[in-house]
C-alpha cells in the first residue's frame, strides 16, 4: 500500500498561530476583516472556493496581511483550522473571532465527523457561523446542533451560498452592500431570461452546439 505523507505542522507553528490570533484580538486596528472563512483542510479548498467567489463578486477583498489591509470597504480572511488535528487552533480562532472584528464566520469541513463548523459556532458565539458540509456525508454532523447552540448551514458543497449568506448578515447594516446583493440577484434573473431566449430561438441541437 502506498502511503502519502503530508507535511506535518510543527507544534510550535500551531502555537505561534494561536498566539497571533490572541495578539490580534488585543490590538487596536482601524480595519478588520468582516468575514472569516475557515476549513478543516486545504483539500477542502476546491469546495470552499465558492465562498471566496461570492464575496469577491460582491466587492469584498481578501486580507492576507493585517498590517496592509486591502482598500475595499468589506474584506475577509481565510485559514485552515482542523478541529481534530489542531483543536487548540480552532479554539484560538473562534474564541478571538469577535474581538478580532469578525461579524460572521463561514466554516467548512468534510468527512463523517465534520466538527469544525459546529464547534466554531459554539466557541465563537454570538458571532454567527455558517456551516458548509464539504461532502454529502458531512451534512448531519454540521447541522446536528443541540437546542441553544445555533448554527446556520447550507447544503453539501454550497459554499457560494454561504458566502452570500455572510454578506446578507453584514448588509443589514450597510445599504451599499445590500444594493450589491440585489444587483447580483437581478443579474441571475437576467441570465435565466437570456439563456431561455437562446434555447428557444436556436432549438435544442443549435443551443447545444453553440455551447
Ligand atoms: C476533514 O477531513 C477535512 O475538513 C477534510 O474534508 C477531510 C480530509 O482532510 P485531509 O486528510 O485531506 O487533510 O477534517
Amino acid at each position: 500500500m502506498t502511503s502519502v505523507t503530508r507535511p506535518e505542522i510543527e507544534p510550535d507553528a500551531v502555537s505561534e498561530l494561536c498566539e497571533a490570533f490572541r495578539a490580534e484580538a488585543e490590538r487596536e486596528r482601524e480595519k478588520t476583516p468582516d468575514v472569516g472563512i475557515v476549513m478543516g483542510s486545504d483539500s477542502d479548498l476546491p469546495t470552499m472556493r465558492g465562498a471566496y467567489e461570492a464575496l469577491t463578486e460582491l466587492g469584498f477583498e481578501e486580507v492576507t496581511d493585517y498590517d496592509d489591509p486591502p482598500e475595499a470597504r468589506f474584506t475577509f480572511e481565510s485559514y485552515v483550522v482542523s478541529a481534530h488535528r489542531t483543536p487548540d487552533l480552532m479554539y484560538a480562532y473562534a474564541e478571538t473571532a469577535e474581538s478580532r472584528g469578525l461579524d460572521v464566520i463561514v466554516a467548512g469541513a468534510g468527512g463523517k465527523s465534520a466538527d469544525l463548523p459546529n464547534m466554531t459556532a459554539s466557541i465563537a458565539y454570538p458571532v454567527p457561523t455558517i456551516g458548509v458540509p464539504v461532502q454529502e456525508k458531512s451534512v448531519d454532523s454540521v447541522i446536528g446542533m443541540p437546542k441553544g447552540a445555533p448554527i446556520v448551514a447550507v447544503d453539501a458543497g454550497k459554499s457560494y451560498n454561504a458566502g452570500l449568506s455572510a454578506a446578507q448578515v453584514i448588509a443589514r447594516g450597510h445599504a451599499d452592500l445590500r444594493d450589491r446583493l440585489v444587483a447580483l440577484h437581478e443579474a441571475q434573473r437576467e441570465g435565466v431570461a437570456t439563456v431561455s431566449r437562446r434555447l428557444h430561438e436556436r432549438g435544442t441541437p443549435g443551443f447545444e452546439e453553440s455551447g
